[in-house]
């Protein structure tokens, strides 16, 4: 059994947000194309108390990029973004979402921060993706979404760890790169440990997606 597992697509990583990834409304056609390939569907939302502690609006001294220690951990400031029921929360109007199965959200607590939609940043709590999965019968995740560097690369290597079988679809993923090359270091890394980098074109043509795919 198969999942699509669509990360972060929200208004505020795409451009005009507040948090805007570099083309990252051009995973949502990739997206469409993609949901109804599958059984099942599954996203996530970064969903933000207002006074989250990724914020540089909550630490006077320091600006965005700037990394700080946050509760015994690394913290990258970002500016406000992904704020629990505000529009920039809300997924982009044009991706397909009647059809996704369940939403599972994360960086809920202002306290750390969570860029995988398994786990948070210390590893402390789990949203329930994992079990989901587990309990779907799941083997294998297709995963794509904003932004490939973070969200993204961070839900796979957890993924990798709970051991799925994970295929990353590249073209359905863009990176912030506040780091030229970030992204394809992000894509070499998950490849490193174990993740298949597939296209979504492969997807369609190898036919190993969803009921009674014609092979060509
Ligand atoms: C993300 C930075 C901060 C992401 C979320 O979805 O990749 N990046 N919060
Ligand atoms: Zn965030």
């Amino acid at each position: 059994m198969q999942v699509l597992l669509l990360v972060d697509i929200q208004n505020d990583f795409v451009p005009g947000g507040a948090l805007a990834v570099p083309d990252g409304d051009q995973v949502i056609s990739v997206a469409n194309a993609l949901i109804p390939r599958f059984e099942l569907v599954v996203a996530t939302k970064d969903w933000h108390p207002a006074d989250h502690g990724s914020f540089a609006r909550q630490h006077p001294n320091h600006k965005i990029g700037d990394v700080i220690d946050l509760h015994g951990l690394q913290q990258i400031l970002w500016p406000d973004h992904c704020i629990q029921n505000t529009a920039g929360a809300e997924f982009v109007e044009t991706l397909d979402t009647d059809d996704i199965d369940r939403v599972f959200f994360k960086g809920t607590d202002a306290d750390i921060d969570s860029y995988s939609g398994i786990f948070d940043n210390g590893r402390r709590k789990a949203t329930g993706l994992g079990e989901y999965l587990r309990e779907s019968g799941i083997r294998d995740v297709y995963v794509m979404g904003l932004a490939t560097d973070y969200c993204v690369k961070f839900t796979v290597l957890d993924a990798l760890d709970l051991g799925f079988h994970v295929h990353v679809i590249e073209d359905g993923c863009r990176g912030v790169d506040l780091k030229p090359g970030d992204s394809a270091r992000a894509i070499e890394e998950m490849r490193k440990e174990g993740a298949y980098i597939v296209r979504s074109d492969q997807i369609a043509r190898r036919g190993r997606v969803g009921p009674s795919q014609p092979e060509v």
